[in-house]
């Protein structure tokens, strides 16, 4: 070959390995650069509590499970972004993300109708996920290949709340109100179908979107006079709502899905909701590993770990395993090549087993059914389980 062919063979060979490096400053393997996490969750407003543990239940993974990726040559680090529980938030937060190529991988949401929305933008650059909180079903019924979760599903938890109710609680009239939100509603929608199938009187289901007032709800709840409130939502909104309930003289036993299960239900709440039962896919920190967790989060961040930090951190555990996988050899990660890598995952750890099915669930997820024990929110963690439930993931619907 003549030198002028050699020079525009070696030409044409370099446009092509240019062309085929990852867009932006993502990893690459020569530079090795850095691997970003991702969080999206509520870090400011009313459910900042909850959404404040998924940060920093990932911020103590990334610090704990780091070191091969590091060895390696690439730099870990966290990117936390605040959704602000809002979905329009949440969508725009998700395009910067897709736009900074070094993010390999997003923990989050909290709240499913962030997450649904948030996720058909990932979807469009095979950008992974990993819920450790989204209970709603249509987050993964969707059978996305980058959309996972680790925790349970409302098509469950609805009916495990219905059958304590009409089972242990021997319920026979209930009032439903919900916050109108995918979550909120689709898991009172769950729970009110399954009490139904089992005899009980659903003598009043509502939707409601009040934060401070809820007098004109309770004044006609309060005439019907049922054994058992259920209110399908989160804390900020639910333990107003139960305090001015028990305030006014309703004498219904109260019963709420997850979204309950927060420290600031009882700071928010104080005596009146001692007692109140919550269902929950968030692992209570009874086991020695989920207690050690506790201890190590203490110290780095003096608070208590909130419900789904646990699951935040087990998320990123299996991220950063399949980032392993995807980088051994020193190669550069893709964003396509770790979604797969992270549905083959098999992880064992502080909250069970997890392998993921077809479309991203737990093959297997545990519930709880807990009942509030104390007004202290430092002892959030000693509430009582009155039943704990392993059950696997419903199919994929057709
Ligand atoms: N599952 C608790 C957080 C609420 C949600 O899934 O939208």
């Amino acid at each position: 070959m003549n030198p002028t062919r050699i020079r525009s063979v070696l030409a044409v060979c370099a446009a092509l390995a240019i062309a085929l490096l990852p867009l932006g400053s993502g990893p690459t393997a020569q530079g090795k650069g850095t691997i970003k996490i991702a969080t999206q969750s509520p870090l400011s407003g009313g459910q900042a509590a909850l959404g404040e543990g998924i940060k920093l239940g990932t911020q103590l993974a990334i610090e704990k499970f780091k070191g091969n990726l590091e060895k390696t040559g690439f730099k870990v680090e966290l990117v936390p972004y605040d959704d602000q529980a809002k979905p329009d938030v949440g969508v725009s937060n998700a395009k910067n993300i897709i736009a900074d190529k070094a993010i390999m991988v997003v923990i989050g949401h909290l709240n499913s109708g962030v997450a649904i929305p948030s996720s058909e933008v990932y979807k469009e650059d095979s950008l992974a996920m990993i819920s450790p909180a989204n209970t709603n079903e249509k987050v993964t019924d969707r059978g996305y290949p980058n959309v996972n979760r680790v925790c349970g599903r409302d098509d469950v938890q609805g009916p495990v709340g219905a059958e304590f109710a009409a089972g242990t609680l021997k319920t026979k009239t209930a009032y439903v109100l919900h916050d109108k939100t995918t979550y909120g509603q689709g898991v009172a929608e769950a729970f009110k179908k399954d009490l139904e199938k089992k005899g009980v009187k659903v003598i009043g289901f509502e939707g409601t979107e009040e934060k401070s007032n809820f007098d004109p709800l309770i004044t006609p709840l309060k005439a019907k006079n049922p054994d058992l409130v259920y209110f399908g939502g989160i804390y900020d909104q639910g333990a107003p709502f139960f305090k001015q309930a028990r305030e006014k003289g309703v004498k219904s036993k109260f019963l709420g899905p997850d979204g309950m299960d927060s420290s600031d239900f009882v700071k928010i709440g104080g005596k009146t909701v001692v007692g109140t039962y919550y269902t929950t896919a968030a692992a209570p920190a009874s086991s020695p590993q989920a207690k050690q967790f506790g201890v190590e989060y203490k110290k780095k961040f003096g608070k208590n770990p909130e419900p789904y930090a646990a699951e935040s951190y087990v998320a990123t555990a299996i991220a950063i395993k399949a980032l392993e996988e995807v980088t051994k050899g020193g190669k550069a990660p893709m964003r396509a090549a770790v979604a797969s890598a992270i549905r083959k995952v098999k992880y064992s750890g502080m909250t069970g087993a997890i392998e993921f099915d077809d479309k991203g669930d737990p093959k297997k997820a545990s519930y709880y059914v807990m009942q509030v024990s104390t007004d202290n929110p430092e002892k959030w963690s000693e509430n009582k389980e009155a039943k704990r439930l392993a059950i696997a993931a419903p199919a994929m619907k057709k």
